[in-house]
């Protein structure tokens, strides 16, 4: 385990780490080709958490960031944890009214936010009263992010923080009910770094490396930012959502060493017919997480760049990756085996720790634990057990120590690496003028991905085309949400006291 001092700062740990590389480029912007040195990384998240002090955000104020993956986004988040405020990253892909929610369950009292997110927040602006001020990223003038920066003075801006105090939150969604703000330590960054980074990895200063998952997911947040900055990397960041072109386009020209991506995107990356050829490529390692890598995308990609992928599986809870496969032992079809530095265990439904062979839900102990969920003591209680963390994922463990996966214990899904509550999807659909009721399961799709699939049933002497009843949940919901398939059916199967039987749609669906 990983020793931290009691007096500790995140960013100061990292940006310090870097002191001798000022001139070496820390972050890469693929869309613009600008580049952002250590030195000036340095300077500019000092001279923004300057600005927040000079403008009264103390230590402990939160303030959400929700921010494409530009160069400003790692001066912003490290910016205010230089500062003791406490940032609470955004997933960007989220309505106005999960916004709304986020907003006042953490009471950030600042957003920054891209451009082109504006239309999703401007309803809100002077709706919420903890909310004062709203900066914009990619802009100059005083209520940009580049302005900030500029108005703060140069000198170091360290808050005297505690390893145990928090740095830092995201948001995690749950089955049923809102999402949950994650509340992560100072000392939780170094701890995924030195534990997945450096010991699985192998990540070294002069690796490149390139992140599909984006930096507000916990995934992304320590693939692009505190694994690189942990050894002097070299990052390349995506603003847009990673299209195999897009993907492909950043792995030829940036010739990163690692890549990490997740399920869904290798099997677009695989079947693509533009893909580049081994040799154009200068891939060292690539990772997977977010839900099972399928073997037969593990084996093509394989064969295909002679690079493996290192399927693993982690979460927003422990922040990153707890149990994966290793360089050279890799065994397609599994999660691998436990990360040193974490203990896991299985627990059957007896609440007895599983055997070999034996299914049962896979528990976590490490030191990048939350330590609760805000505003939320019944999850908290239920997820965090003292020292173990419940993942509610489903694992048996084999003979050898290898790990696979068995399903979620929860109805939630896994689609492309994000959690989708089924619920969610079913109480959209029942707000269409059409829709009678609606049960929403998992289903896979060619590749042997999951993705949400409806069956609906129509209010008498009402018609709604399939097409008429995506376009309505893309409408209202984040767009990866939207089911897939719609089957028309006349009646949901149901127990006597009314309650949907999901799993009978599944076994019909063969899932
Ligand atoms: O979904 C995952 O497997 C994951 C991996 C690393 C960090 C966070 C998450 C949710």
């Amino acid at each position: 385990l990983v020793e931290i001092p009691r007096d500790y700062n995140a960013a100061h740990d990292l940006i310090a780490r870097n002191a001798a590389r000022s001139g070496k480029v820390a972050f890469v912007d693929a869309a613009s080709g600008a580049t952002l040195t250590y030195g000036h990384l340095a300077d500019q998240a000092h001279r923004f958490a300057n600005t927040l002090r000079s403008r009264g955000f103390a230590p402990e104020t939160r303030v959400m960031i929700a921010m494409h993956d530009t160069l400003e986004w790692p001066v912003v988040f490290l910016g205010c944890i230089l500062a003791g405020v406490v940032p609470v990253a955004a997933n960007t892909l989220l309505t106005t009214k999960d916004f709304d929610f986020m907003l006042r369950d953490s009471r950030a009292r600042a957003l920054f936010v891209s451009r082109a997110l504006l239309p999703t927040i401007e309803p809100l602006v002077g709706t919420i009263s903890s909310l004062e001020t709203v900066v914009v990223a990619g802009e100059s003038g005083d209520k940009s992010v580049a302005g900030w920066i500029a108005a703060g003075a140069a000198t170091p801006a360290v808050a005297s923080t505690c390893s145990d105090e928090a740095c830092f939150w995201l948001y995690s969604s749950g089955s049923t009910g809102a999402p949950k703000g994650t509340v992560h330590l100072h000392s939780h960054l170094i701890q995924t770094a030195e534990l997945y980074g450096r010991a699985v990895l192998g990540i070294r200063e002069n690796d490149v490396v390139f992140s599909a998952a984006k930096l507000f997911f916990a995934y992304g947040l320590g693939n692009g930012l505190t694994f690189p900055m942990s050894v002097g990397a070299t990052a390349v960041l995506l603003p847009a959502r990673p299209t195999p072109a897009d993907v492909f386009g950043v792995l030829r020209k940036f010739q990163p060493t690692i890549f990490y991506g997740v399920p869904t995107l290798f099997a677009a990356l695989v079947a693509d017919p533009a893909r580049p050829k081994r040799e154009e490529l200068n891939l060292r390692v690539c990772t997977s997480a977010g839900e099972a890598l399928p073997a037969e995308i593990g084996k093509r990609w394989t064969a295909q760049y002679g690079c493996e992928i290192l399927d693993g599986i982690g979460s927003t809870e422990m922040l990153h990756i707890f149990l994966s496969n290793r360089a050279g032992e890799v065994r397609y079809g599994t999660t691998g085996k436990a990360v040193p530095g974490y203990e896991l265990r299985i627990i059957g439904d007896d609440g007895r720790e599983c055997g070999p062979g034996e299914i049962g839900e896979l528990q976590i102990c490490g030191p990048s634990a939350a330590i609760m969920y805000w505003n939320n003591r019944a999850k908290t209680k239920a997820t965090f057990a003292g020292e173990w963390t419940r993942s509610g994922d489903k694992y048996t463990r084999d003979d050898d120590g290898y790990y696979t996966y068995g399903g979620r214990s929860d109805d939630m899904l896994k689609v492309g690496g994000i959690y989708v509550s089924p619920f969610e999807v079913e109480a959209c659909l029942m707000t269409h003028a059409a829709v009678l009721e609606a049960a929403v399961i998992g289903a896979a799709d060619t590749d042997e991905l999951v993705k949400p699939k409806a069956y609906v049933v129509l209010k008498p002497g009402q018609a709604a085309s399939a097409e008429d009843l995506q376009m309505h949940v893309k409408s209202q919901l984040a767009p990866y949400k939207y089911p897939r398939w719609i089957q028309f059916v006349p009646e949901l199967p149901k127990t006597a006291t009314g309650k949907i039987q999901r799993f009978k749609l599944r076994s019909a669906a063969g899932e």
